[in-house]
């Protein structure tokens, strides 16, 4: 691939060979754009990675005419356990239009009413959790819990398994799996030229391999049985047959789709989920207004049943979510390349084919957000400020034709269960949590933990 350009004064290089990228690389560049603005060359062993945040280079990447997804190194690693999958496919892979076309209509905002009750029996397992908890007396693992929520939600809205997270002491082991196959693909790129890596890369090639095996099972539990043409995702893979062709997604390919699903369907909610909660724990005023908000919909009702459309009345809580989302985008980074040799914003030349990084945390702290663009501000979000804001300004979902696909479910998912934590416990900041922000190429609140009182209806 051919090399940003370098050594222009718009430019700055920023060579990190000497301490290398760390844990934590997108904090390492959100340090390194405040240093020197949002348009650098991060270089590491000679190999140059341009990044931006700047607004008007952004709305420049988001123009789909003269840029697409980048499937970079990272995504390269990722493709070591996920191929073709919708997420790391190639844009001229046949089987990215295919399965996208295949599985759209599960996407469908009206597909969303069709998750919501399973969604609902998962929230329902976490309050349980939580209520178990409350009455012990003890803290919650805010990330933890999040992500035994979003797994079983994806396994049974998406295939119709049960991950069962709650009924287990520890997360189920696929968490892990992919938790270290996910940082294998991001510490890959730290590499030093000329070290040993063969114990990392054998441990990964076990890991991949435990989680082929557990998607086997998912599918196998599906084969041969009645339920095989199922409305959901699994349904769709194994028997919906493309319009263009009427051929179905191939035995491989449904591999790579399930494991793609499984990991891109929980691991960025889950985090969202967690942010959220840290900055309500965090800003008793906002908390209250998502209370006061919660509380107009359920009254004092001990065990509501949240309904598809109330949660669509939920406007507030989204803001909060959104809000979260800004300032932690959980899937902080993503990648476009030009069709053709270009100037970006007029100013930045690139080559065809050359990728550039967009970080999403540092165009979200940009001055089109304001003075104080790291204040937690769910008003940001209402409809009129978002109305009055260029679009490309946030971008936690990515852009144009390869945004995320499960937007919409992820925003379903998550603003139910906030409401119904927000408006049965009081949530306490025991420990007076510390934000630090673990990186497994996404994002999360490390090691944050909540204890919990119920609600009166009064609080
Ligand atoms: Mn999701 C693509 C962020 C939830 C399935 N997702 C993307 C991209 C971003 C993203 C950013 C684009 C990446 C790129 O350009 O390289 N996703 C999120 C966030 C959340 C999220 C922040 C939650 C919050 N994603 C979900 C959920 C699902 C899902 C839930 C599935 C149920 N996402 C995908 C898939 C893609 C994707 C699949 C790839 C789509 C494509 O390229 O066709």
């Amino acid at each position: 691939h051919p090399r940003p350009a370098t050594g222009t004064p718009e430019v700055p290089v920023v060579d990190i060979s000497a301490t290398g990228p760390g844990r934590t690389p997108i904090q390492q560049v959100m340090g390194l754009m405040r240093e020197h603005g949002p348009v650098l060359v991060r270089r590491l062993h000679g190999r140059d990675t341009l990044f931006v945040a700047d607004l008007g280079l952004v709305t420049d990447l988001a123009d789909d005419a003269r840029f697409a997804k980048h499937i970079g190194p990272a995504l390269e690693n990722v493709r070591e356990f996920a191929a073709d999958g919708l997420f790391t496919a190639y844009n001229d892979e046949p089987n990215w239009a295919k399965a996208h076309d295949i599985l759209m209509p599960a996407f469908a905002l009206g597909s969303m009413r069709t998750y919501h009750p399973v969604m609902l029996t998962v929230a329902r397992r976490l309050v349980d959790h939580w209520d178990r908890a409350a009455r012990a007396g003890q803290p919650v693992n805010v990330p933890d819990d999040m992500t035994r929520m979003t797994l079983d939600t994806i396994g049974l809205a998406g295939f119709g398994y049960d991950f069962g997270s709650f009924a287990r002491d520890e997360p189920h082991p696929f968490v892990a799996s992919m938790v270290r196959c996910l940082e294998w693909s991001m510490t890959r790129l730290a590499r030093t030229p000329g070290q040993d890596h063969t114990a990392a890369d054998a441990a990964f090639r076990a890991d991949a391999a435990y989680l082929a095996r557990v998607v086997d099972d998912v599918i196998a539990s599906r084969t041969g049985t009645d339920q095989r043409a199922a409305r959901d995702l699994l349904g769709l893979m194994l028997t919906a047959e493309h319009p263009a062709d009427g051929t179905t997604l191939d035995a491989a390919n449904i591999r790579n789709q399930v494991i793609t699903f499984l990991i891109a369907g929980h691991e960025t909610t889950s985090g969202a989920m967690s942010f959220a909660l840290y900055y309500l724990a965090k800003h008793p005023a906002v908390l209250q207004l998502v209370q006061r908000e919660v509380d107009e919909v359920w009254g004092d009702e001990a065990d509501p049943e949240p309904t598809y459309d109330e949660v669509g009345r939920l406007t507030y809580t989204r803001q909060v979510l959104n809000e979260a989302l800004r300032l932690w985008p959980t899937a902080a980074a993503f990648s476009r390349h030009a069709l053709e040799d270009t100037l970006l914003g007029g100013r930045v030349p690139l080559r065809a084919g050359q990728g550039v990084t967009v970080l999403a945390p540092m165009l979200h702290r940009q001055p089109v957000w304001g003075d104080n663009p790291e204040l937690f501000d769910p008003s940001r979000f209402t409809a009129e400020a978002e109305a009055a804001r260029p679009v490309h300004a946030f971008k936690p979902f990515g852009t144009g034709e390869r945004a995320c696909i499960g937007r919409q479910f992820a925003l379903h998912e998550a603003t139910m269960l906030l409401a119904m934590l927000v408006h049965r416990y009081r949530l306490h900041d025991h420990a007076g949590y510390r934000l630090t922000v673990k990186e497994t190429l996404t994002l999360k609140p490390e090691g944050f933990t909540l204890t919990l009182t119920p609600r009166t209806p009064a609080d």
